[in-house]
C-alpha cells in the first residue's frame, strides 16, 4: 500500500430538502474529498465534519489544516503493509477522528481496488444489499410531518426517523404513529435534552419506537445510563461514541441498547468494525448512520453496512433524495428500502471529475 500523492477538494452542493435538526437548519452541504494515489489506483474518501462544530467538535477548516500539515505528511511517500498499519501511523494523535478517517478510508478504498475486491468483502461483510431508512428533518407542523413520512413510506424505506427537540417531540411522533401504526419509527434528538427532561423523553415510551437516538449531551455516557433506567424504549448512542472504547464503556454502563456507527465519527473502517464487534459481544445491534454524504461517503457507508451485526436499517438512503447532481458517476438508489452494494473493486464508484471541476471551491495536490 504505497501512497504516492494526495488530492484535497472541497465541493459545495445544494441540498434538495431543507434539513432542520435541534441544532439548526441546513440547505447545502460543503463536502471535503480526499483522493489518495498509489500503485496506479486511486482511493476515495469524504469528510463528514461541518462548517461549525455543531454535531461534534470537528470543523472543515480545522480538518483541512490537520490533513495538510499533520496527517497527510505522515503517509505521503510511504509504503504500508495494509490499511491497519496506516491507521497506526495516525493512531498517536488525539481526537480529530473525522479528519484522520478521511486518510484511513481512502487507504481502504485504495487497498481494496489494488486487490480487486469490493470493500465490504475485504471488511468481512457478506450482504449484497443493505436495508435502508430515512432521516427526516423537523417539519413546520404535524400535517407536514405525516405528509413527508407518507412520501417516504411509499418509497419503501424500512425505517422512518424523525428529528425532535424539546417542544417538538411527542406531537410529531403521536401524529405519525396514529397515521402509520405499523412502521418502524425512531427519533433523533441530537443531544437537545438533559436529565431534567426525562419525563418528556419517557412520554415517548407510548409510541413503540425502535429507539430514541442521542437524547443527551454529545460527550455524555453517564447520564444516558441514568436516563435508560428511567425509560423503556432503547436509547441509541450516536454523538457520544467516538471509539470502540467509548462503545465498551457506554454498553457496560447501560447507556444505551443500540449503536449508530458512523465510520468517520469513530476514525475509519477499522475502528468502525471494532465498534461493531464490541456491540455484537454485548448482544447490541448496530446500524450505519449518515451525515448527508455525497456519493463517496455514501458508498463507504453501504460497504460497511454489509457486516453481520448491522441488523437495523441505516441512514443510507437514495443519493437522488439529496442532490440533483452527485460527485460520483454511478447512481446509488434504494428500491423497496434495499440498497444494492456496488460490485466493483473498492467502494465501486468513480468521481465525476467534470462536475467536480465545475463546482470545486478548492482543489490542491500534495506530494511527499
Ligand atoms: O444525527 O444522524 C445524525 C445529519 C447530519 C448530522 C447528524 C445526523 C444527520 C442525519 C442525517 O440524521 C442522516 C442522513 O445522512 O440522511
Ligand atoms: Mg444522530
Amino acid at each position: 500500500l504505497r501512497i504516492d500523492a494526495a488530492e484535497l477538494m472541497v465541493v459545495r452542493l445544494p441540498l434538495r430538502f431543507r434539513f432542520e435538526t435541534s441544532f439548526g437548519v441546513q440547505t447545502e452541504k460543503v463536502v471535503p474529498l480526499l483522493v489518495l494515489h498509489g500503485d496506479g489506483v486511486q482511493g476515495l474518501a469524504e469528510g463528514t465534519m461541518e462548517f461549525a462544530p455543531m454535531y461534534r467538535e470537528e470543523t472543515i477548516a480545522g480538518g483541512l489544516h490537520l490533513l495538510r500539515e499533520v496527517f497527510l505528511p505522515r503517509v505521503l511517500g510511504r509504503t504500508f503493509a495494509n490499511p491497519q498499519e496506516l491507521e497506526g501511523a495516525l493512531g498517536g494523535f488525539r481526537g480529530n477522528r473525522m479528519a484522520r478517517a478521511m486518510v484511513e478510508m481512502a487507504a481502504w478504498d485504495l487497498w481494496a481496488r489494488m486487490l480487486n475486491v469490493p470493500l465490504g468483502t475485504l471488511l468481512g461483510g457478506t450482504r449484497t444489499s443493505v436495508e435502508v431508512g430515512v432521516s427526516l428533518g423537523i417539519q413546520a407542523d404535524q400535517a407536514a410531518t405525516v405528509d413527508v413520512v407518507r412520501r417516504h413510506v411509499e418509497q419503501g424505506y424500512r425505517r422512518l426517523k424523525l428529528k425532535i427537540k424539546p417542544g417538538w417531540d411527542v406531537q410529531p411522533v403521536r401524529a405519525t404513529r396514529e397515521a402509520f401504526p405499523d412502521i418502524r419509527l425512531t427519533v433523533d434528538a441530537n443531544s437537545a435534552y438533559t436529565l431534567a427532561d426525562s419525563g418528556r423523553v419517557r412520554a415517548l415510551d407510548d409510541f413503540d419506537l425502535t429507539y430514541i437516538e442521542q437524547p443527551l449531551a454529545w460527550d455524555d455516557l453517564v447520564d444516558h445510563a441514568e436516563l435508560q433506567r428511567r425509560v423503556l424504549t432503547p436509547l441509541c448512542l450516536d454523538e457520544s461514541v467516538a471509539s470502540a472504547q467509548d462503545a465498551r464503556k457506554g454498553l457496560a454502563l447501560g447507556a444505551g441498547r443500540v449503536i449508530n456507527v458512523k465510520v468517520a465519527r469513530v476514525g475509519g473502517h477499522a475502528e468502525a468494525r471494532r465498534v461493531h464487534d464490541v456491540a455484537q459481544a454485548f448482544g447490541v445491534p448496530v446500524w450505519c448512520g449518515g451525515m448527508l454524504e455525497s456519493g463517496v461517503g455514501r458508498a463507504h457507508n453501504i460497504h460497511l453496512s454489509t457486516l453481520p451485526n448491522f441488523t437495523l436499517p441505516g441512514d443510507t438512503s437514495s443519493a437522488s433524495r439529496y442532490w440533483a447532481t452527485d460527485v460520483i458517476n454511478e447512481p446509488l438508489e434504494a428500491e423497496d428500502g434495499l440498497m444494492q452494494v456496488p460490485t466493483g473493486a473498492g467502494i465501486g464508484v468513480s468521481l465525476n471529475r467534470e462536475f467536480i471541476g465545475q463546482v470545486a471551491e478548492l482543489h490542491e495536490e500534495m506530494r511527499p
